[in-house]
């Protein structure tokens, strides 16, 4: 078996980083790290990667036949046995400098920008919708990565039809409206409320379109649990809530306002995460994260 430090690495995100295989495979590697509040927390939660490596390749089978994706292999003697569950071999692609954003929730930045505007990347909105409030149907709201460091910038899809062309713009557009529809239907069917998702896409030599990076993970999406669903107000986090709980209660001692690091995690909020972490894989996927291949 390679060494993961065989392989150059090509790209690093706050928690994904991304190695060369060869000229084309890549090896897509999901660590253990937790963002919360915009900051990357010293604490990791165990198995993290894996379970989000996992629920990307339950979700990368089922929309196989609406899009092809750059899944290659998920357990495979190309992949180091250091990051086996947390890596997969991925097609190298030409990516498309767009993240392709589907809502079917009104929250984040979509809410800011509607609470200024009426509208989200330029798509009007009924009066009167409030945190939470369900999209029907579901809007395609693009984004510009921004500046490491700096949040996404949401864009028109004029915008992108100057940047990459009316016909791929529009089949962006309907394709990630596809893969967050049939995902919101299905999450909804197992009591998680799918309220957006970011999906990225690139061309693969014959110019078609592959969905790539990870797919209807809770990094890339917003998990709510369902039967607490209440438009009005914001929504707990079907993975997150107890790390944001305990960061903003006086036990944790920091101030979200300060630009101090937040400070460790306890033990009971790492278990209970990371228990949080594989309920919502299980719940979706229907299969037990103890199958999931692990370095050992
Ligand atoms: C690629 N990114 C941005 C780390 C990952 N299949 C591919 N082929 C070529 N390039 C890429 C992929 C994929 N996926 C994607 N960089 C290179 C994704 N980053 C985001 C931050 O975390």
């Amino acid at each position: 078996m390679p060494k993961l430090a065989e392989y150059r690495q090509v790209a690093a995100g706050k928690v994904r980083q991304i190695h060369e295989v060869d000229d084309e495979l890549l090896l897509f590697v999901a660590s253990d790290r937790i963002s919360a509040f915009d900051h990357v927390l010293t604490t990791e939660i165990p198995d993290k990667g894996r379970v989000l490596t996992a629920m990307s390749v339950f979700w990368f089978e089922k929309f196989a036949d609406l899009v092809p994706n750059h899944l290659v292999a998920w357990d495979d003697p190309r992949i180091p046995a250091e990051v086996r569950g947390r890596a997969l071999l991925v097609r190298r692609l030409e990516m498309v400098q767009v993240e392709c954003v589907a809502r079917g929730y009104l929250t984040g930045s979509g809410m800011a920008e509607y609470r200024q505007t009426g509208s989200v990347c330029g798509i009007d909105l009924p009066p009167g919708l409030v945190e939470a409030s369900e999209l029907t149907p579901p809007i395609f709201t693009p984004a510009t990565k921004a500046e490491l460091g700096s949040h996404d910038e949401n864009v028109s899809f004029a915008h992108v039809e100057g940047a990459v062309g009316a016909s791929l713009a529009a089949r962006l557009r309907d394709v990630t409206l596809e893969v967050y529809g049939a995902g919101r239907e299905y999450a909804r069917s197992r009591g998680v409320v799918l309220a957006d998702t970011k999906l990225e896409f690139g061309l693969d030599r014959s110019g078609t379109l592959v969905l790539a990076d990870e797919v209807l993970t809770p990094d890339s999406s917003r998990y709510w649990p369902a039967d607490v669903y209440e438009p009005g107000h914001a929504q707990p986090s079907f993975d997150k809530q107890y790390v944001r709980d305990w960061l903003t209660s006086d036990a944790s001692g920091w101030d979200r306002a300060s630009d101090t690091p937040p400070p460790p995690l306890p033990d009971d909020v790492v278990a209970a995460t990371r228990t949080r972490y594989v309920e919502a894989y299980e719940r979706i996927s229907g299969r037990s994260f103890a199958e999931w291949p692990s370095p050992e």
